[in-house]
């Protein structure tokens, strides 16, 4: 008999992923971007051996997550039973956004009773002291250790033994992996900081931050700013993780530094693009939304200073209030610089520039509302004229014998005629276009440096200023726009970064057709001049912040913008499809393998 050669079949072993985020089902900021837009593309591979979790914040939730019953046959169920069963409030279900994963929240209120007994073991295994720290760190801690319950519980009800993996986004929600490392549950982690709390303090506060980041002393820094117990759970995740990972070389080396590991993976960020069925669409809708900033700038300029709007060009800057490390600073320099500019070479183009940030206001400056208001009630004095005129006149043509057109002036109602005449009148003013849309509670760094330069609306500036204190959501009475829209509405968006471990600003740009201005300080444009060797023909312009003074950094941006405004129409619009068809680029279906190498390695080192 012929020897048989048994060949077995590897054993695969089957894998559950589990994402923390503090910005599950609960927006902050760009966490929240990157774990709700990569849902799909996890779901595609996970399938349903993959959950996010998350703190419950029922407004949130009331919108976003819909409650699924338990039937006690999973392993996570059988811990939520358990969680529940202990008195704690564990909600689990459906995240109602594209890819519809399943996630678990947790009610911190159902734990805060023992913050301090936590924080008190904390200290004990661990040494991280979080006295006198912020509520938030009290909260973060919270959620830890209910995380931690949760998760311990899931490894011991996991019969079937699958390898549990599970990933830590940033330092709110790892609170609890230096005791799950200690005691020694059976999963394997990854720890993504995707900012480090000292970078982010220091590059704010320390001239030449990125020359000098090899000297600082982390602890001493730490204390220094306020935020040791941060920083502390920050490193120790770090360290204890089985793979840490960040979004960028340049946060790479924050973690080198301030966290005291170098990083095995860099994971850049990518975005759910959904490219239009029919081509050009993007470009049609770049001109719908256009016509809502026009009449907007129309409400807000023409009150006093009327110019072509066929020759005006929408740039914006957007982003959380951090003056000099989403380069406000900068911009304000050089759009100055740009004005001198524009007037010297005599430019029939006028350059409407928005800043999109969020600070404290008592209101939209009703003056600002009030414009907006008149400006509509003449749009429909003209209407009802347009309609009485067109009707007249179809009457007049239909039953005159010759062909001469009547005397148009003498169709408008003298009613029409005297009340559109006074709503212009008292609509106009001589004195000049606000920069700011809203009272703000005080002066800021924006409002100190406007004035600084001199941009004030002045009547011969080129370049005009709206200054909205406020993120742009649709219910929005100046604009009628969602942010989105707004994006597309503009010619241009201006992004020159100090500090910004990633930044999806440019990106957002891109994914909707807009050309863009990133800086090589930033991931996103560290990373694209990494891939690409010819990003300007593609529509991103990178400011060297690294190599270069300030005042060179001006110099080159106030060069790039000017150069933009010298761009015919034509030009323009084939730009923006260049930059619109390169956009996929930086689909999740193209980075999640980032991801899944992560994750991979994560196994990998546990099982050596
Ligand atoms: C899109 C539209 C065109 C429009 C153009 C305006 O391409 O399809 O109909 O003329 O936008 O471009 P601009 O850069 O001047 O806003
Ligand atoms: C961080 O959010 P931020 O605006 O505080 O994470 C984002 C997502 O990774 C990243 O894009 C951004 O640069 C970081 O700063």
């Amino acid at each position: 008999m012929a020897n048989e050669v048994k060949t077995r079949k590897p054993v695969v072993k089957k894998k559950f992923l589990i994402e923390v985020a503090w910005e599950t089902c609960n927006q902050v900021g760009g966490i929240y971007t990157v774990i709700r837009t990569k849902v799909p593309s996890m779901v595609e591979k996970w399938g349903e051996d993959y959950a996010l979790l998350g703190p419950y914040f029922p407004q949130t939730a009331a919108a976003e997550f819909e409650a699924l019953p338990l039937t006690d046959e999973s392993p996570i169920e059988r811990a939520i039973q358990w969680m529940r069963g202990e008195g704690y409030q564990v909600y689990y279900g459906h995240w109602l956004i594209t890819g519809k994963p399943k996630i678990i929240l947790f009610d911190i209120a159902s734990i805060y009773d023992q913050v301090n007994s936590i924080k008190g073991r904390i200290w004990e295994n661990h040494k991280i002291s979080t006295l006198g720290a912020e509520e938030l760190v009290n909260q973060t801690v919270a959620l830890g250790e209910l995380i931690r319950l949760f998760i311990s519980k899931w490894t011991q009800e996991n019969q079937s033994k699958k390898d549990l993996i599970v990933h830590f986004h940033e330092w709110m929600a790892s609170t609890c992996l230096p005791d799950l490392k200690k005691d020694k549950v059976k999963i394997s982690t990854v720890f993504t900081t995707h900012a480090t709390m000292l970078g982010r303090y220091l590059a704010g506060n320390v001239p030449n931050f990125y020359d000098v980041i090899d000297t600082f002393d982390w602890y001493k820094e730490a204390v220094n700013y306020g935020i040791e117990a941060q920083a502390s759970f920050e490193r120790q995740a770090a360290q204890k993780a089985d793979v840490l990972t960040t979004v960028s070389d340049i946060t790479a080396k924050e973690c080198q530094y301030f966290l005291g590991r170098i990083p095995e993976l860099i994971l850049p960020n990518g975005l759910n693009i959904q490219r239009f069925a029919a081509l050009h669409e993007h470009q049609n809708l770049h001109s719908k939304y256009k016509q809502n900033l026009s009449e907007f700038v129309m409400g807000h300029f023409f009150q006093s200073q009327a110019f072509d709007l066929d020759q005006t060009l929408y740039l914006f800057t957007s982003g959380r209030f951090e003056f000099s490390n989403k380069g406000y600073d900068l911009t304000i320099d050089a759009l100055a610089l740009l004005n001198q500019k524009m007037k010297e070479a005599g430019s029939k183009k006028t350059v409407v520039m928005f800043f999109v940030t969020k600070q404290p206001y008592h209101s939209i400056d009703p003056e600002v509302l009030h414009s907006r208001a008149v400006l509509d009630e003449i749009r429909e004095n003209c209407s009802a004229i347009e309609k009485e005129v067109g009707e007249k006149l179809f009457l007049a043509a239909a039953s005159s014998n010759n062909l001469q057109l009547p005397d148009l002036n003498n169709f408008v109602d003298e009613y029409w005629r005297l009340r559109l005449r006074r709503t212009v009148q008292t609509w106009k003013s001589s004195s000049r276009p606000k920069v700011v849309t809203h009272l703000l509670k005080q002066e800021d760094d924006i409002i100190r440096n406007l004035y600084r330069t001199n941009l004030l609306n002045n009547a011969d500036d080129k370049v005009k200023i709206v200054y909205h204190p406020d993120f742009i959501v649709s219910t929005n009475p100046l604009f009628g726009l969602d942010y989105s829209q707004f994006v597309r509405g503009c010619h241009l968006g201006v992004f020159p970064s100090y500090y910004e471990p990633w930044g999806y600003t440019p990106l957002e740009c891109m994914a909707r057709g807009v050309p863009t201005v990133t800086s090589d300080l930033s991931g996103f444009g560290d990373y694209i001049m990494q891939i690409m060797r010819d990003y300007e023909q593609w529509g991103v312009s990178v400011v060297n912040r690294k190599s270069q003074s300030y005042q060179e950094s001006v110099e080159q941006l106030a060069n790039n913008l000017f150069k933009f405004t010298q761009q015919s129409q034509r030009d323009r619009i084939t730009q923006r499809n260049r930059v619109e068809s390169i956009a996929d680029t930086f689909d999740w279906s193209n980075l999640r393998s980032y991801y899944d190498t992560a994750h991979e390695l994560a196994l990998m080192k546990k099982r050596k």
